[in-house]
């Protein structure tokens, strides 16, 4: 099983910012450029603006002709745990907030500023490229997730980045329940030219993690990636499937899976936080990406879950086409929720 602890540092890492990087083998062209920078922040500050508006509002309401005592503090703490920000994070908010301040008026926007700050810091450490080891050609994702939390779609939008940055990619339909499965990673595979090794309906998904991944060694992939199907945490056959393709690929190469990725569903909230407690205990999910921000998103729950599990958050997902998936920034992600302005 790969290691919860992130990789070390690249040695040599690519130009560009395409949100992966590579620790062996330079010469592999520099990835794509990403689309221009402020359609992206848009979108996210778009799909962030509901949390960020009640944020806000509440803000201004709470802080207006006010003198910043106990009560103030105590209530901006519930403000911040509602936003699904996490305890932690909110008394640390809090308490920053009144050092020097207390029994003083303090300004809407320079709360959010704080706000801002605080939840970048938060964030800054979780912010991390993928990174890809060559050496263990193929690297091997397993990307596992709630149903209909995007990890098909999070898969083609990564065979294209990756794809673009030169390297080949196997896919494998590992999602056996569904034969709509199959067929949505079939034409990602088209799209993105990649090849898909699948099975018919019921096969053993992780026999067919097996298949696939001397199928990616015989056509010198780089990189293979794994769907999984949608499973719900109490479904513990589905949860024992997830560990079996574990424990099947580390026979082959003891540290396959090398990155176990999971999808979050912007739109979820609080549950998502178990939901991490969950796939990491089962299938050592060593990174994260945030899917749907382009939405109705609730984003603040990416705060909490960085503060408990510390994971690496390497994309986010804005939309449903192949270039929607972005490096994950914190600064850009801590403005759209806190309402300050783009710098
Ligand atoms: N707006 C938006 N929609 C997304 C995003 N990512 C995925 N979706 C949509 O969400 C739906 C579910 O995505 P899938 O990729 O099929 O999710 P899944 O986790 O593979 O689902 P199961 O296979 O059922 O477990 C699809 O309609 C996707 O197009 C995103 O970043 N933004
Ligand atoms: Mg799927």
């Amino acid at each position: 099983m790969a290691p919860v602890v992130p990789a070390a540092p690249p040695r040599a890492p690519l130009p560009g910012d395409a949100g992966f990087r590579l620790r062996e083998k330079p010469a592999i062209p520099a990835p794509d450029a990403p689309l221009p920078r402020v359609s992206f922040v848009e979108r996210l500050r778009q799909g962030l603006s509901r949390s960020s508006n009640q944020l806000s509002g509440s803000i201004t309401a709470l802080f207006t002709k006010r003198k910043l005592d106990e009560d103030t503090l105590q209530d901006f703490e519930d403000i911040l745990i509602q936003a699904d920000l996490g305890v932690e994070t909110a008394m640390r908010i809090t308490d920053r907030l009144s050092e020097g301040r207390f029994g003083k008026e303090i300004a809407g926007a320079e709360v959010r500023r704080i706000l801002a700050e605080e939840i970048e810091k938060t964030l800054d450490p979780v912010a991390q490229p993928l990174e890809l080891d060559l050496e263990k050609k193929p690297h091997v994702i397993l990307v596992v997730g709630v149903n209909g939390t995007g990890k098909t779609t999070t898969i083609g939008k990564l065979a294209a980045k990756l794809t673009r940055g030169g390297l080949k990619v196997t896919l494998c339909a590992g999602d056996t329940f569904r034969a709509a499965a199959v067929e949505q990673l079939k034409i990602w595979g088209e799209r993105t030219g990649s090849e898909v090794v699948a099975k018919q309906i019921g096969a053993d998904a992780a026999g067919l993690a097996f298949e696939a991944y001397d199928r990616a060694v015989e056509n010198d992939s780089d990189v293979l990636i794994i769907d999984t199907a949608g499973r719900l945490q109490n479904k513990a056959e589905l949860m024992a499937e997830l560990e079996k393709i574990n424990r099947v690929l580390s026979k082959r190469e003891p540290d396959a899976p090398h990155t176990v990725l999971q999808t979050l569903d912007a739109t979820t909230g609080q549950n998502a936080l178990n939901q991490v407690e969950i796939f990491r205990n089962v299938s050592g999910v060593n990174g994260l990406v945030m899917t749907k921000l382009d939405g109705t998103a609730r984003g603040g729950i990416l705060v909490a879950i960085a503060a408990k599990h510390r994971l690496p958050v390497y994309f986010v997902g804005v939309g449903e086409g192949i270039d929607d998936l972005e490096p994950f920034k914190a600064k850009d992600f801590a403005s759209a929720i806190a309402g300050t302005p783009l710098n």
